[in-house]
């Protein structure tokens, strides 16, 4: 049997995409909303199978690794989040680059020699990776206009990664990557793809009622709140994209109410992507990469220990 696991957001989809380009086999698709990364559990039966793990931390999995490796299965992982120490097994294979400039799509581009690039640039918008993905399409040889129809397609299906569970999405991530599947070339599926443009008007609605979110400055750094909403669950990550590339020196967090907790997307400044994770951590829900990282599950009356830890990590 094979398994593959992958995280729901644009990197984790594209970074899969290219693999079964170039490893086409039929196989159980393990995904869930751009959060959801412990999904090694998913597998407790396994035995003697191929799993390919895209884009979710092994540190977030790590005991069900060495349970699922007993069982007689193979595993090959393909991340860029903080993997912690990496257990030595025959059958555990990593490729992991925990490094704030580059994703999981882009790993595995690298991995296969570079065969579908094009898939890998999606992937690296998806996750704000804009030089890293210009510097490919360069390579490639693509318009600036090209450039951008893949940006577009990154960032649509990064949005609909966002969500508390997958009733907040447009489409379950599984839906979107077997959408992708069948096709080699990512501008054909550009021309005929009916999800791009729900994906397209969900987002530009999101994108609306974002503006009527409630900011509060810090110095230089912004900080947004969105009440308890969908189109808020959905919105957060692209928006905090898209404010880091519009003030690429200052730090932005999204405070979205979900319940009783906020939820936190934080993005350390584009031109200096550090401490964002080192931040989250702090916080026992938190997790994420040194540029883009998130809190789970904070209770409000933590909110002003999370400001203070914030403006340690980015005084203004
Ligand atoms: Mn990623």
């Amino acid at each position: 049997m094979f398994f593959d696991l992958f995280n729901g957001d644009a990197d984790g989809i594209f970074a899969l995409h290219q693999y079964r380009l170039s490893f086409p086999v039929i196989s159980t698709l393990i995904t869930g909303v751009k959060r959801d990364i412990c999904l090694l559990q998913q597998l407790a039966g396994a035995e003697n199978s191929e799993i390919t793990v895209f884009d979710v931390s092994l540190d977030s999995n790590r005991r069900e690794i060495a349970p699922l490796l007993a069982r007689g299965n193979c595993i090959h992982w393909f991340d860029h989040h903080f993997a912690g120490d990496i257990p030595v097994h025959a059958r555990l294979h990593t490729t992991i680059e925990p490094s704030p400039t580059t994703c999981t799509s882009l790993i595995v581009n690298t991995a296969l020699g570079e065969l579908h690039s094009g898939w890998a640039i999606c992937g690296a918008c998806g996750d704000n990776l804009y030089e890293a993905a210009g510097h490919l399409a360069s390579k490639m040889g693509l318009s600036t206009q090209e450039l951008s129809q893949l940006a577009e397609l990154g960032n649509l299906f990064n949005y609909n990664g966002y969500g508390v569970t997958t009733a907040d999405l447009h489409f379950h991530p599984k839906e979107l990557y077997l959408a992708v599947a069948p096709f080699t070339d990512p501008f054909a599926f550009i021309a005929q793809s009916k999800e791009l443009a729900v994906l397209r008007d969900g987002c530009a609605e999101d994108l609306h009622y974002a503006t009527e979110g409630d900011l509060q400055k810090i110095g230089h750094h912004s900080l947004y709140f969105f009440p308890d909403a969908p189109w808020a669950r959905r919105i957060s990550g692209i928006y905090s994209n898209l404010k880091a590339r519009q003030e690429p020196n200052a730090a932005h967090v999204i405070v979205t109410r979900v319940g009783n907790n906020l939820r936190l997307s934080v993005r350390a400044p584009l031109n200096d992507r550090r401490g964002a994770d080192t931040l989250c951590r702090a916080f026992p829900t938190g997790g994420g990469r040194a540029g883009a990282a998130g809190i789970n599950e904070l209770p409000p009356e933590e909110l002003p220990r999370f400001i203070d830890v914030f403006s340690q990590t980015w005084p203004s």
